[in-house]
């Protein structure tokens, strides 16, 4: 056990510069106003909650594209700034829960995370692979990025000189995968990395599924665990208020097996809940989304353990 408090920190991360969709940035709000910290509290923990509601102030006022990614300056120095942050409470012995925002934000949970756990490993949750170089993006969307530049398969970029290659490729594995851009699946195949999509996951179940990513990522199951979670690996109709919903996804069940398996090892250190995004499809859409991202985060906190 690398966490001995029942104290859980809650990182909001109201932050949408990764991507060209506007209303993510209201996700950790709708999470917490549905009442996830009390329910946090419920189970025993200590919660404190810090909104980062002045992330608007960092943007800047020009900010073009530099290497073909968009917003560089304004993604960098929220990222910068919420790297510190979770890296201060990581450090104190809490579980930092961060709440998306954008996946970009993962720049500063992974950096923040693996500063006071320099041999974590990452399972990444998600219908997409995340890990387009500055040359790779078509979109030049940088929550489609973070993973290359936190494994330091992308370093020449001025503006995330900061983000340290702090994660090797062997420590970290995907569920969920069926959106892969090409040059991704070079990248993966490329630098061996434990990339499981939504067919190995009909073909051998989750159980099996996660069992395989951790062998590989923590063969003795002594590493401290930061579990990256996208609302999107789950199919549309169980989180339809997601920016890239892609169909084909994880069952509800799923995906809340992942999260209880890694509260059971023990190991899990952090979580992220991301792209939950407040203004996408209908009020029902959102609630469903918004109760099932706040459901994920208590069974990574061991809600389902008997
Ligand atoms: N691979 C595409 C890109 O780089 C789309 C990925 C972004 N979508 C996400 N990330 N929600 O998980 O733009
Ligand atoms: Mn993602
Ligand atoms: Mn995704
Ligand atoms: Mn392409």
């Amino acid at each position: 056990k690398f966490i001995s408090s029942m104290d859980v920190s809650i990182v909001g991360a109201p932050f949408s510069g990764g991507q060209p969709q506007g209303g993510v940035e209201m996700g950790p709000l709708r999470l917490v106003e549905f009442g996830l910290a009390n329910q946090l509290q419920e189970l025993g923990y200590n919660v404190d909650y810090e909104a980062n509601t002045d992330l608007e102030s960092l943007k800047p006022a020009e900010d073009p594209a530099v290497q073909n990614l968009k917003n560089p300056k304004f993604v960098s120095s929220v990222t910068r700034k919420l790297a510190g942050q979770i890296e201060e409470r990581a450090k104190q012995n809490k579980f930092v829960l961060t709440l998306g925002g954008d996946h970009s934000v993962a720049l500063a949970t992974v950096s923040g995370v693996f500063a006071a756990y320099p041999d974590a490993c990452l399972i990444w949750i998600d219908a997409h692979a995340d890990i387009n170089t500055p040359e790779s993006s078509d979109s030049g969307n940088i929550h489609g990025c973070p993973l290359s530049f936190l494994t330091g398969l992308s370093k020449d970029h001025p503006d995330f000189a900061w983000v340290k290659p702090v994660l090797k490729t062997g420590r970290l594995a995907y569920i969920g995968l069926r959106d892969v851009d090409d040059a991704e699946k070079k990248i993966l195949k490329e630098n061996n990395i434990k990339a499981l999509s939504m067919h190995h996951v009909d073909k051998w179940g989750i159980g099996k599924c996660l069992d395989i990513c951790m062998d590989h990522i923590n063969p003795n199951r002594d590493l401290p665990i930061h579990l990256s979670f996208d609302v999107d690996a789950l199919d549309p109709t169980v989180a339809p208020s997601t920016g890239t919903p892609v169909r084909g996804g994880l069952t509800f069940r799923e995906g809340h097996y992942i999260c209880e398996a890694l509260a059971e090892t023990g190991l899990l250190v952090a979580a992220d809940i991301m792209e939950v995004n407040p203004a996408l499809k209908s009020e029902e859409s959102v609630f469903t989304t918004v109760q099932v991202g706040c459901s994920l985060a208590r069974c990574c906190l061991g809600e389902a353990l008997l």
